[in-house]
């Protein structure tokens, strides 16, 4: 009997009842979903209240996006669909950016919104918040289902969940109209069409044939490298790939979300040779990273004039050869291929060439002492390095924080200064490069794993999410948000040539951004120097309390978008 279920009397006997809202709670606890990030109202108000009566727990968010970036982030942390629930039309349409947001970055996730009555939204008659919504979703997810009656609600969440974790992870949209919610059905009936999902992402092993093949090119390498991208970090295969990469010698370059999978102070980690092992290799084993932009698809003045070959584990064989010739195809889940590997490469496995290893240490050396000086710096206002000095010292410290980071200048500053040393901490904009993941991604982490969350983030950044201090002080989350304030987007130092108003890229001069936290009662901050912002964040990890802390950064001190100012296109007609 479902402990939702209600007595009747009906024609003279008793009946057990169970309706819509109860069985998509039951549907979502037999899972073992047990945590829901969203935004209330029509029709999914009384969902979110008695979700949390039975022991969900309900996080509720400012903004529909923001809740979806948890969500989203949940998913990556977690194997298991992070959860966001939305209204219908415009609180939809606000959780669509962070479902195709979750697709286009590989994270399991379900947007679950409510929607209005199919009959009328299908003859356009108007209804209230009227919109098709299962339509618009779908081009941008894996999958989108929409369940019509109460008895389908189980089958309904079990493909949702399957779709959103089996094979290449992504989003998928599930669309419960309104009507559904209420639907009456026998408790005994209800119970029965709940489905508990069995081994909901399969392991994926690779064919040994691919797994000798793969073997063969690593062998002929005379300038190994391996990549790892956040495919690899989501497999959580941590112990695998550390001794793949060991057994191997090999050095390894971490894609920002892989940082950390083994510790970049590793002696193999060539994170601070990234051009050098890019240009020079000549064999490249990528595990779950594709060949974007982020690695210039593979070819042109990145990758060098000298010939190179391609290894790739990922669980999506239509990822092979997507931008160039992958010599070595290696389909299946992270953990299965490498395990594969480790064991067929046997016990006297050639050391990865000394010449090679020893110019990537040389370089990675030149670059980490080039840098040092730079992060002593105390100047005031500070530049992005004597800030990041202060912070690189806090995660060393402390390996277990999050780290979350978003800007443009301060994204990419921060991914080159800041050394992480666990799998799966350091959390940012992803395969988009997007704008807006700072706040819900430090809730979800926060919540997830109840460990403290340092954000940074540029204050531009900070300005799409910025409103969900409050959630982070309602909830009294561990997590302190440094804002680097350099007045702007890229800089604070643009002037509009046209004189009326400011520059498009600027914002009020010296503003104030930790008064804000105060309005919530959390602890706010002004820091002007590198020490400052070391005892403040320090303080506030300590204390676990909300905190933001306005770090006041040089507004001369950034590039235009930061490390990717090459992307910008310029009018050769720009000045009059
Ligand atoms: O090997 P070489 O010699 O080349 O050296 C490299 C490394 O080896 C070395 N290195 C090290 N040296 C020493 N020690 C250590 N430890 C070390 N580690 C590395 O350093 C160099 C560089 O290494 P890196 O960074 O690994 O390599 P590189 O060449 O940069 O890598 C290339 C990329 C492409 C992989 C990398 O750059 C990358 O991952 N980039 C991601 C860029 C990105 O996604 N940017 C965000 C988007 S920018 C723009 O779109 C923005 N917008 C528009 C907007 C967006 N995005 N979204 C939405 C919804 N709306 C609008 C906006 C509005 S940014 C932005 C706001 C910006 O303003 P803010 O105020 O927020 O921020 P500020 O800029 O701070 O003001
Ligand atoms: P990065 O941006 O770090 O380079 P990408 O998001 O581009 O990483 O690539 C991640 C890749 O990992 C995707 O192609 C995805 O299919 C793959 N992937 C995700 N999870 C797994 C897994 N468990 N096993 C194998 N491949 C995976
Ligand atoms: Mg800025």
């Amino acid at each position: 009997m479902l402990n939702t279920a209600q007595k009747t009397e009906a024609s003279g006997t008793e009946q057990e009842l169970t309706d819509g809202f109860h069985l998509v709670i039951d549907a979502l606890k037999l899972n073992g979903i047990d945590t829901i990030y969203g935004v209330p109202g029509i029709p999914i108000t009384d969902l979110g209240r008695m979700a949390q009566a039975a022991g969900i727990r309900v996080l509720s968010f400012r903004h529909e996006q923001n809740a979806g970036y948890a969500a989203s982030i949940a998913g990556f942390l977690t194997k298991k669909p992070g959860v966001c629930l939305t209204v219908s039309a415009p609180g939809f349409l606000n959780g669509l950016t962070a479902l195709a947001h979750a697709t286009t970055n590989c994270f399991p996730m379900i947007l679950i919104s409510g929607s209005s009555e199919r009959e009328i939204v299908d003859l356009q008659q108007g209804d209230y918040e009227e919109m098709d919504q299962l339509a618009i979703a779908k081009p941008l997810c894996k999958a989108a289902y929409r369940v019509l009656h109460a008895q389908d609600i189980g089958i309904g969440l079990a493909r949702a969940i399957r779709a959103a974790v089996s094979g290449r992870p992504g989003g998928v949209y599930l669309d419960l109209p309104a009507k559904l919610f209420a639907q009456v059905i026998d408790a005994d009936a209800g119970a029965k069409s709940l489905v508990k999902v069995i081994d909901a992402a399969p392991a994926q092993l690779p064919a040994p044939p691919a797994v000798k093949r793969a073997l063969d090119v690593l062998k002929s390498a005379k300038r190994p490298l391996i990549i790892l991208g956040k495919g690899a970090a989501y497999a959580q295969a941590d112990d695998a790939i550390r001794t793949l990469v060991e057994k191997s010698g090999i050095p390894f370059l971490p894609m920002s979300m892989a940082k950390g999978l083994l510790p970049d102070t590793h002696p193999q980690c060539a994170g601070a040779a990234r051009s050098t092992v890019l240009k020079d290799s000549d064999v490249v084993m990528l595990i779950g990273a594709r060949l974007n932009w982020l690695l210039s698809h593979g070819k042109g003045k990145t990758w060098g004039e000298a010939p190179k070959k391609f290894i790739q584990i990922d669980i999506e064989p239509k990822e092979m050869d997507s931008n160039v010739e992958i010599a070595a195809p290696l389909v299946g889940d992270v953990g299965s291929c490498v395990t594969a590997l480790v064991e067929a490469m046997g016990g006297n496995w050639p050391a990865a060439p000394a010449d090679w290893v020893n110019a990537v240490k040389t370089k990675r050396e030149e670059n980490v002492a080039k840098m040092a000086p730079r992060l002593m710096n105390n100047k005031s206002p500070m530049d992005y390095h004597g800030a990041l000095g202060a912070l690189r010292t806090i995660i060393k410290e402390r390996p277990d924080a999050f780290l979350v980071n978003e800007g443009a200048n301060t994204l990419d500053l921060a991914r080159g200064v800041i050394d992480m040393y666990q799998p799966r901490k350091r959390l940012d904009v992803g395969t988009w490069g997007v704008m807006g993941i700072g706040m819900g991604y430090a809730i979800a982490a926060a919540v997830e794993t109840g460990k403290p969350v340092l954000a940074v983030e540029g204050d531009s950044a900070f300005g799409f999410s910025g409103m969900e201090i409050e959630t982070i002080c309602r909830y009294n989350l561990p997590v302190c948000v440094v804002i680097f304030n350099n007045d702007g987007i890229y800089r604070g130092t643009d002037v509009n040539s046209a004189g009326r108003d400011p520059a498009t890229t600027v914002f009020v001069k010296g503003a104030r951004y930790d008064k804000m936290i105060e309005a919530f009662g959390g602890v706010g901050i002004n820091a002007t120097t590198p020490d400052e912002l070391k005892r403040a964040v320090n303080a506030a990890m300590d204390s676990g309390k909300p905190t933001l802390i306005n770090a006041v950064i040089d507004p001369a001190a950034g590039s235009e978008s930061g490390r990717i100012g090459n992307l910008n296109p310029q009018s050769v007609l720009k000045k009059k």
